[in-house]
């Protein structure tokens, strides 16, 4: 089901957190969740999530290929974002719809931001640009200590090359998870940190117990 009437706007929700958090598994449980909820979500993810978008994460993941600089890579990634809001997050949520997004704008501002050292007036430029008032009513931090989301990555990955962002060293990872969460405790309204080292189930559980009390209204009127 979808919401009508003069506030039709959907619910755009985001995931993040660093390599490894779990992101893509609890966007698509949050998805079959509020699916069988009986509301009309789907997935998406960053980059990429459009065709466009998704040509442009070839570039910034490719393996064979060294990490761009700060400013390039921001000027990418917003390049993706613009493309995949006008053509699947904005039609989306006006026509009512619950988007979830695995990564969105804080990414940008995590890594390109606090750890590329780009400052942060240019990625806020970039984000009132692009995301203008598109941006997420409620965001998803899955923490986790650094290695043990690098670990469950490298796991999955198995023999595969990383890409350039898995191959930073461990402190850059340790740095992004403490860059996070100011970022979370700068916008406590939107954020909701979860504790991300149970099993998947636990942190499903515990996704939903946001969602639940953060927008227990959109819910209540889409159901
Ligand atoms: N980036 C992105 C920027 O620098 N700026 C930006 O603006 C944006 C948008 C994207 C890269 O781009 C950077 C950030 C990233 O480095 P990606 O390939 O999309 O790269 O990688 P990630 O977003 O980091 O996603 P990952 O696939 O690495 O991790 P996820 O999605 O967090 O984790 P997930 O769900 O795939 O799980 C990883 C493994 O752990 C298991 C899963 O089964 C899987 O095998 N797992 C668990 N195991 C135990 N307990 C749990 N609770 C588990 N949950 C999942």
């Amino acid at each position: 089901m979808t919401v009508s009437g003069p506030n039709a706007r959907g619910v755009f929700i985001t995931f993040e957190g660093g390599e490894g958090t779990g992101k893509s598994t609890q966007v698509r449980l949050l998805v079959e969740r509020l699916n069988a909820l009986g509301l009309q979500a789907s997935a998406t993810r960053e980059p990429g999530g459009s065709e466009g978008a998704e040509r442009i994460r070839g570039l910034l993941l490719d393996p064979d290929h060294p990490r761009f600089g700060a400013t390039a890579e921001a000027l990418l990634f917003y390049a993706a974002r613009a493309d995949h809001l006008a053509t699947l997050i904005r039609p989306a949520l006006a026509r009512g719809e619950w988007i979830v997004c695995d990564r969105f704008s804080d990414s940008t501002r995590a890594y390109q931001g606090a750890l590329g050292r780009l400052p942060a007036a240019t990625v806020a430029t970039l984000e009132g640009l692009v995301v203008g008032d598109s941006g997420p009513d409620l965001t998803i931090l899955l923490d986790l200590p650094a290695e043990i989301g690098l670990a469950r990555a490298a796991a999955r990955r198995g023999a595969a090359a990383g890409d350039g962002f898995e191959r930073e060293p461990s402190a850059f990872h340790a740095a992004l998870r403490k860059a996070y969460l100011d970022i979370a405790a700068a916008e406590p309204a939107r954020f909701a940190v979860i504790d991300a080292q149970g099993d998947v189930d636990a942190v499903a559980a515990a996704v939903f117990a946001a969602v639940r009390s953060r927008l227990h209204q959109r819910l209540a009127v889409s159901a």
